[in-house]
C-alpha cells in the first residue's frame, strides 16, 4: 500500500450548503472538465499547437477558489491555464478560439493556450515559466491597496487569486512575494495546486519541507492545508481567506492537495506515475465526489446534474465551431495589441 499524503479532518458544514452554490460548483468544475477532454481531442485531430496542459483532477481548486470571489477581483494562473480562465468567467468559445490560434481568442490568437488573457474578467495571464505569476499578482494586490489607501478609492477593495504548483514554491519568486505581501499586508490568496509532481520531479525529491502550507509561518503568514479534491472544503477555506485579505488582514497561503489525472502535457506519455498512485487519486475525482453529496443530501437529482452535463457539453461544441470558423489573426496586424494603445 502506497503512502500518500491527504487531509482526512475536513468535515464540510452541509447545512451551509446551498442547492444554488451546489449546483454553481458542479456546473463549473463540469465546464473545466469537459472543456479539458475536448481539448484533448482537438489536439490530437491537429487543430492546437505547442504545448498544452491540461487541468483534469484539479478542478475542485478552481472552481472551489474563484467561484468563491467576485467578478471584479482578480486570477493569475499559470501555463496549467485553461481552467482558470473558465472559472472566471472567460466564455469557452473565446478560450478555445484562443487554443485554436484565432483573431477572436481572449488573447487575439497571440498567446494560445499558456499565454490566456482577459482584462474584462480579470484575468492577468497564463505564464509559461514556472513562478512568472507570483510577482505579476503580488502587483495587482499592490495596486488594489495602494488606490484604496493611498489614492483614497474605497471601491478598490479586489482580491487576487494566485494559483502555482508545487514546484513554483522552491523558486526564489515565491519566499520574496511571500515576503512583500505579508509586510504590506496584501489583499492575496497564494494557492499552490500540490499535485505532487513537476513534470517528472516528485514533489518529495525535490524540496526540504514537503508541506508547503508550512512554509507560510516563516513569513508570519497564515497557511492552510486542503483537500484539493474536495470543492466543498476548499470553497470553504477560500471563503474565510478572501474574507481576511477584502478586511485588510492580508495574505494566506492555500496548500491544495490534488492531482492531476493526465500527463504533464499533452505531449507527455505518462509514464512515470505509478498506476497505484494514479488509483489511489483517480477515486478521489472530485466531480463524482460532489454529485454523490449533492444526490445524498437531496439537492439534486441525478436528472438534474445530467441536464447540467448536457448543457455544458452543448457549449463546448459550440466554442469548437465557434473556433473553427473564426479568422486567423491577419499578418498586416503583426505588432498590433504590443503597447496598450492599440487595444482598440
Ligand atoms: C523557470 C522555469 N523553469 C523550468 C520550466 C520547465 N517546466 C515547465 S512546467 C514545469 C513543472 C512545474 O511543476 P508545478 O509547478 O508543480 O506545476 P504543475 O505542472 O504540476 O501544474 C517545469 C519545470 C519552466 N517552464 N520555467
Ligand atoms: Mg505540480
Amino acid at each position: 500500500m502506497i503512502q500518500e499524503r491527504i487531509v482526512p479532518t475536513f468535515a464540510p458544514a452541509p447545512a451551509t450548503l446551498s442547492r444554488e452554490t451546489g449546483l454553481l460548483l458542479y456546473e463549473d468544475m463540469v465546464l473545466g472538465r469537459l472543456f479539458e477532454d475536448k481539448c484533448a481531442e482537438m489536439y490530437y485531430r491537429g487543430k492546437m499547437f505547442g504545448f498544452v496542459h491540461l487541468y483534469n483532477g484539479q478542478e475542485a481548486v478552481a472552481s472551489g477558489v474563484i467561484k468563491s470571489m467576485r467578478s471584479d477581483d482578480y486570477v493569475c494562473s499559470t501555463y496549467r491555464d485553461h481552467v482558470h480562465a473558465l472559472s472566471a468567467g472567460v466564455p469557452a468559445r473565446e478560450v478555445m478560439a484562443e487554443l485554436f490560434g484565432k483573431a477572436t481568442g481572449c488573447s487575439k490568437g497571440r498567446g494560445g493556450s499558456m499565454h490566456l488573457f482577459s482584462a474584462e474578467h480579470r484575468l492577468l495571464g497564463g505564464f509559461a515559466f514556472v513562478a512568472e505569476g507570483i510577482p505579476v499578482a503580488t502587483g495587482a494586490a499592490f495596486q488594489s491597496r495602494y488606490r484604496r489607501e493611498v489614492m483614497g478609492d474605497a471601491s478598490a477593495d479586489q482580491v487576487t487569486a494566485c494559483f502555482f504548483g508545487d514546484g513554483a514554491c522552491n523558486n526564489g519568486q515565491f519566499f520574496e512575494c511571500l515576503n512583500m505581501a505579508v509586510l504590506w499586508k496584501l489583499p492575496i490568496l497564494f494557492v499552490v495546486e500540490n499535485n505532487k509532481w513537476a513534470i517528472g520531479m516528485s514533489h518529495e525529491r525535490a524540496t526540504s519541507v514537503p508541506e508547503i502550507y508550512k512554509k507560510a509561518a516563516a513569513f508570519g503568514m497564515p497557511g492552510i492545508e486542503v483537500d484539493g479534491m474536495d470543492v466543498l472544503a476548499v470553497h470553504t477555506v477560500a471563503e474565510a481567506a478572501i474574507a481576511r485579505a477584502r478586511a485588510g488582514e492580508g495574505p494566506t497561503l492555500i496548500e491544495a492537495l490534488t492531482y492531476r489525472f493526465r500527463g504533464h502535457s499533452l505531449a507527455d506519455p505518462d509514464e512515470l506515475r505509478s498506476k497505484d498512485e494514479k488509483d489511489f487519486w483517480l477515486v478521489r475525482d472530485p466531480i463524482k465526489r460532489l454529485a454523490t453529496y449533492l444526490t445524498e443530501q437531496q439537492l439534486a437529482t441525478a436528472e438534474e446534474l445530467k441536464a447540467i452535463d448536457r448543457k455544458i457539453q452543448a457549449v463546448i461544441e459550440e466554442g469548437v465551431k465557434f473556433a473553427e470558423e473564426s479568422p486567423e489573426p491577419d499578418p498586416s496586424e503583426l505588432y498590433r495589441y504590443i503597447f496598450v494603445e492599440d487595444d482598440a
